[in-house]
């Protein structure tokens, strides 16, 4: 790799390294990598898995595909010898944040796992130019930005492939795709497919995104959507779905052809993961496309359904697609007869109104679709795929029990501890060997050392060492913190049900027990990370909360040496790098039977933070490995919370009653010590919010989440036993590799030979 990075820096700038600028250096960087991964075999089958996704959440990648091409430490003592440092070339790389969240970051996880398993797979999505907007911070308050990625030289390659994708009132545009390579640990090597179309126009950004149908051409993969159900009525975003699902099975087909085989084969040449129902117009779109090519529509529909497999991310009502039926007639009427048709089909062979593809009110429910006419559904934990199976697609479940099954998610190692925590990693390389790169389940042997002093110590010397990097990197941005505090991180997109305004109240309550002389015997600083979605307005009061918060505490020399709160700006995959290694307490705190998952969650406990959470998501996994005494539990059951919305029995306002102690937390938001800081309309519309809805039931759990947490942090002052519960966290954390959840997905949905 060095000799390629040499190479290139003679025939580009005529210097060696040394004479370069860090810029000249990154560049060079970037192609030597991008060079080293064309020259690696791509991993080919008869059968390929086509994973679509409206989001690649990929984060920055010359770090991780150093790592995956074996050369990460050959060039890191490289750029020493030449008086450069990896971090630099880093803050250097510009970061694609083409995804939301969760989602989005999954479907990168799964890219690398994919690779490194030698199976045949690609991704395929959208190139949007600028990705989920940047936040700012101004008066306490979040303020977007667009977000370009795309430089002059970046991981993208341009491809000759090319297709037309019509839309209804005659336009038609010519796609174009882009490739990235996808390399996989010291193995293989994928492709992830990025559409575009040529004439998109980044100099419209400054007249505003607002659509017009007129403009499609200039506007369609400009923007990611932000994870908005206010929005989502959106027409852009069918324009969208629909180009990346017409180019994704024009690519399909090619290939088929491509391979010498027959369109009548083609479960037996694809099997498509439709990665939430964002890319569903795939289906009726192959159907569309055989028919053309003179296969009768019954054949169609049977080849399709063998072919397709739906994941399903989220049971919140508000965030399941639906299309009114008379935008489709605009964007896709091509697909209209076909989505009749399906909704017939489904109408003629079941009663249950409840599962019908096109409502009495003329909607269109994507997941329906998916369900009916998709051989495989699976939920992405175990509690998730049990709601799915028992309440949320109950219907669906009596219909069609054999195609409901459970994927429990997982996170790549690689990024998440190899190259985030390269000193965890030395340390567990010294104590069981280098298997666990190969085989996370090998960290179960560090179970073996939890009653070993000195491994603990040095557990403890490395956390401290993470800390200090974290407290280093923000004091780059003005914000100081204390690394011999209690590190708490929240850090996940703002929802109502992820409950950081129950956080927030938590921090009320701390703050009020420092003003009244209990001060904690070690401080503690409370970190969050959180972008709201431009139209969510209790999620931006939420936040506008926490950063009056923190000038609060700031400002108040009663306060500020022992509680210290830092919403970072922007936060995104490559702060996330940087936080997680650092945690002490992981904050998984949402309303139980609301977080499908959670993947955060994972990153934490393989990186030794202990997890506060509701037995929610994959926590109930995280729960089941590691056992009472090494993560701290609180809050309602999911059964509980069902039955409270079922019943329509929860009031906030009982709850408060009953409680003063509750009600004076709530009433500080609209106290003067906050009045005086932020914005009175902000903080009375939160504060009317939580007293007289609460829907995600912050306050059924806030007594408990406060008792839990303050027994978690009087734990934390046993350093000894803490270390423990931090090694027993690791060495469970194999299990949520996602090179087992792929897996498992390959044994029982793809069925792909791992070579050929
Ligand atoms: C929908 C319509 C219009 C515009 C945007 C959207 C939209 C975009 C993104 C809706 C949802 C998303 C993303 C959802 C998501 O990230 N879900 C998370 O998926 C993770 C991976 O499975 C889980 O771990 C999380 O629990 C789940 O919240």
């Amino acid at each position: 790799m060095k000799e390629r990075v040499e190479r290139i820096l003679k025939e580009q700038y005529q210097k060696g390294c040394g004479e370069c600028s860090a810029e000249e250096v990154y560049t060079a960087l970037l192609q030597a990598v991008k060079e080293e991964m064309a020259a690696r075999k791509l991993t080919e089958g008869k059968k390929k898995l086509y994973y679509i996704s409206a989001e690649f959440l990929i984060g920055k990648l010359l770090a991780g595909n150093l790592i995956n091409l074996g050369a990460y430490e050959e060039i890191d003592t490289y750029l020493k010898e030449h008086g450069f440092s990896m971090a630099q070339m880093e803050e250097l790389e510009p970061e694609p944040s083409l995804g939301n969240g969760g989602l989005g970051r999954l479907a990168a996880c799964f890219l690398d796992s994919i690779a490194t398993l030698g199976l045949p797979g690609d991704g395929v999505g959208l190139n949007y130019h600028f990705g989920l907007f940047r936040q700012r911070f101004e008066n306490h308050k979040q303020m977007e930005e667009p977000n370009p990625w795309i430089e002059d030289q970046s991981w993208l390659t341009k491809t000759d492939v090319s297709y037309e994708v019509s839309f209804g009132g005659g336009i038609t545009v010519k796609s174009r795709m882009y490739d990235i390579d996808v390399a996989g640990y010291e193995a293989g090597r994928n492709k992830l497919h990025l559409f575009d179309l040529e004439t998109v126009d980044e100099g419209i950004v400054e007249e505003g995104i607002d659509f017009d149908k007129e403009d499609v051409k200039r506007n369609l993969t400009l923007f990611l959507y932000p994870d908005d159900s206010d929005d989502a009525g959106r027409m852009l975003r069918i324009y969208q779905q629909y180009f990346m699902v017409s180019n994704g099975a024009q690519l399909i087909l090619d290939e088929i052809r491509q391979k010498g085989g027959k369109l009548t084969e083609l479960p037996e040449y694809a099997v498509i993961q439709i990665n939430d129902t964002h890319p569903t117009m795939v289906i009726p779109e192959l159907i569309r496309l055989l028919m053309q090519e003179g296969i009768e529509q019954d054949e169609a529909i049977r080849l399709v359904s063998q072919t397709c497999a739906y994941t399903n991310h989220t049971i919140l009502a508000e965030a399941l697609e639906t299309w009114p039926l008379k935008y489709l007639e605009k964007v896709v009427p091509q697909l209209v007869p076909i989505i009749k048709v399906l909704d017939e089909r489904v109408r003629a062979t079941t009663k249950d109104r409840k599962t019908v593809i096109i409502d009495r009110k003329k909607q269109v429910h994507m997941a329906h679709i998916c369900i009916h006419y998709g051989f495989s559904t699976n939920g992405v934990a175990a509690l998730h795929t049990e709601i799915l199976k028992e309440s949320e697609l109950k219907a669906f479940y009596k219909l069609y029990p054999e195609r409901f099954q459970n994927k429990t998610n997982g996170i790549t190692f690689r990024r998440w501890l190899l190259y985030s925590n390269q000193e965890l990693t030395a340390l567990i390389e010294r104590l069981i060997g280098d298997g666990f790169k190969r085989d996370a389940d090998e960290l179960k042997k560090l179970a073996e050392f939890a009653g070993d002093e000195q491994v603990l110590e040095e557990l403890l010397a490395i956390k401290q060492k993470k800390k200090q990097d974290l407290a280093d990197y923000l004091q780059t941005k003005g914000i100081v913190v204390n690394p011999a505090s209690i590190f708490d991180i929240q850090i996940k997109r703002l929802h109502e049900y992820k409950r950081q305004q129950m956080n927030a109240l938590y921090l009320i309550y701390k703050y009020l027990e420092i003003k009244k002389g209990r001060k904690p015997s070690t401080p503690l600083t409370m970190l969050f990370g959180a972008k709201a979605a431009p139209a969510y307005i209790i999620a931006k009061d939420i936040i506008h909360l926490i950063l009056c918060l923190q000038e609060l505490c700031e400002k108040d020399p009663e306060v500020s040496p022992y509680l210290k709160v830092v919403m970072v700006e922007n936060y995104n995959v490559s702060l996330a790098e940087k936080l997680i290694p650092a945690c002490d307490i992981s904050e998984q705190i949402s309303l139980a039977s609301k977080e499908a998952s959670g993947t955060g969650n994972m990153k934490f406990m393989l990186n030794g933070a202990v997890t506060l959470g509701t037995m929610d998501g994959a926590n109930v996994e995280i729960f089941d490995l590691v056992g009472r005494e090494n993560m701290y539990l609180f809050g309602e059951s999911s059964d509980t919370v069902i039955e409270h919305y079922k019943r329509e029995d929860y009031h906030p306002k009982k709850v408060l009653a009953e409680d003063i102690r509750l009600q004076k937390l709530v009433d500080f938001i609209v106290g003067p010590e906050l009045m005086a800081i932020g914005d009175e309309e902000n903080l009375t519309r939160l504060y009317n919010e939580i007293v007289g809805k609460d829907w995600f039931m912050a306050l059924l759990d806030l007594k408990d989440y406060i008792i839990t947490k303050e027994w978690a942090l009087e734990d934390y002052e046993d350093r000894k036993e803490w270390a423990k519960k931090m090694l027993i966290n690791i060495s469970q954390a194999g299990y949520f590799s996602s090179d087992r959840t792929i897996a498992e997905y390959n044994r029982d949905i793809w069925k792909l030979s791992e070579k050929m």
